[in-house]
């Protein structure tokens, strides 16, 4: 079986620590196709967070902590940069992290794709999938807010690492979307798929990212594999992470119903099939999409597992 997962960072590397494990009874291979917008250039190195927060979690390198990053992190590098003054002094990079920042931008000077210097920093973390960005071109997810008195686009960065997303805002922007193609391999693999599952990332700044890339959007929602999605809100809680600023930007209840509504049917020109939702929010409904109540904390890779299982019933691939 070949599933197809879309993912965002910490919450999508979760799910796929489940995915992994589940797909190994199956002896089933699994894609990731990662989230870009989330990419910045700081001190002249190329910060992937999402693409990171996979590879380390899968990798059995991240922080559980902080979420993002590796453990047993050191931060001599930003307490040099901050002696020098140099900004930006509210983005932190940690010691061991710089080292695959270096490596990364070292690669993409030399002129390799981002697809292939993944790969490559792969080879050393073995996530046990195939990670790939959703594009090697420039893709980034941009802010308008207002911010001293002035309506400006920032980038997503700086809206939530330097203001924690508290300043008046109106639209997310994701800017060269519409000039991106997707990576290499990921319309391959997704039209290779038995299964595309969305795991439950933000939906916003997340998921929505990767469909703004238009190709990989049709493949999702015209393919012939079957698409199930993975709520990111349990109740009102968006659980951790920023979930709840993003979906009032965008005028969408922070609920399972609204994000269900948001993604869609694939017969109303969206991208679900089906649609799993926590056991508190049992009887939920989102037209023309089969929803399925079951728990949805992942709480240990077995009960991220279990979900994984309950999705694929779902998708009727089980
Ligand atoms: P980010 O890119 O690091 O922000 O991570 P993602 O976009 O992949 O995922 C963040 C989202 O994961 C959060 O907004 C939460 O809604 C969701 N999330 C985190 N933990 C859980 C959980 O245990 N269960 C479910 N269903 N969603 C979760
Ligand atoms: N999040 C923070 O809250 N503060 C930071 O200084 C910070 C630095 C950072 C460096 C590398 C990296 O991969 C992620 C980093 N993050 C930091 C997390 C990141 O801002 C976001 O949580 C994600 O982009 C949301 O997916
Ligand atoms: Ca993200």
């Amino acid at each position: 079986m070949r599933i197809v997962v879309l993912s965002g960072g910490i919450g999508g590397a979760k799910f796929l620590a489940g995915v992994r494990a589940h797909a190994r009874g199956l002896g089933a291979e699994v894609t990731a196709v990662v989230n870009v917008g989330d990419d910045v250039r700081m001190h002249g190195l190329q910060i992937c967070p999402d693409l990171d927060s996979v590879m380390y979690t899968l990798g059995g390198a991240h922080d559980p902590e902080r979420g993002w990053g590796r453990v047993g992190e050191s931060w001599v590098v930003k307490e040099e940069l901050a002696a020098y003054g140099a900004e930006p002094s509210w983005f932190g990079l940690g010691d061991k992290d710089t080292a695959t920042h270096l490596v990364r931008t070292r690669m993409l000077t030399a002129g390799y794709p981002l697809s292939q210097v993944t790969a490559a920093l792969c080879a050393r973390w073995q996530p046990g999938v195939t990670l790939l960005p959703a594009t090697d071109d420039r893709l980034e997810t941009h802010v308008v807010v207002d911010v001293e008195g002035e309506r400006k686009a920032i980038h997503f960065q700086e809206w939530w690492v330097r203001y924690r997303g508290d300043l008046p805002t109106h639209r997310f922007v994701f800017v060269g979307a519409e000039a991106a193609r997707p990576a290499p391999g990921v319309l391959e693999a997704i039209a290779g798929a038995d299964v595309v599952l969305v795991a439950p990332s933000n939906p916003v700044v997340s998921i929505a990212p990767i469909l703004a890339v238009g190709a990989i959007r049709d493949a999702v929602a015209t393919g012939p594999a079957p698409v199930v999605g993975v709520s990111p809100i349990i109740g009102d809680s968006p659980i951790r992470g920023m979930a709840d600023k993003c979906l009032a930007t965008v005028q969408v209840d922070v609920s399972a119903a609204g994000v269900g509504g948001l993604y869609a049917a694939r017969s109303a020109g969206g991208i679900l099939d089906g649609w799993l939702v926590d056991t508190s929010d049992a009887g939920v409904e989102v037209p023309g999409v089969e929803t399925r109540a079951v728990p949805l904390w992942m709480t240990s890779e077995e009960t991220t597992a279990q979900m994984v299982k309950d999705a694929l019933a779902l998708a009727g691939v089980a």
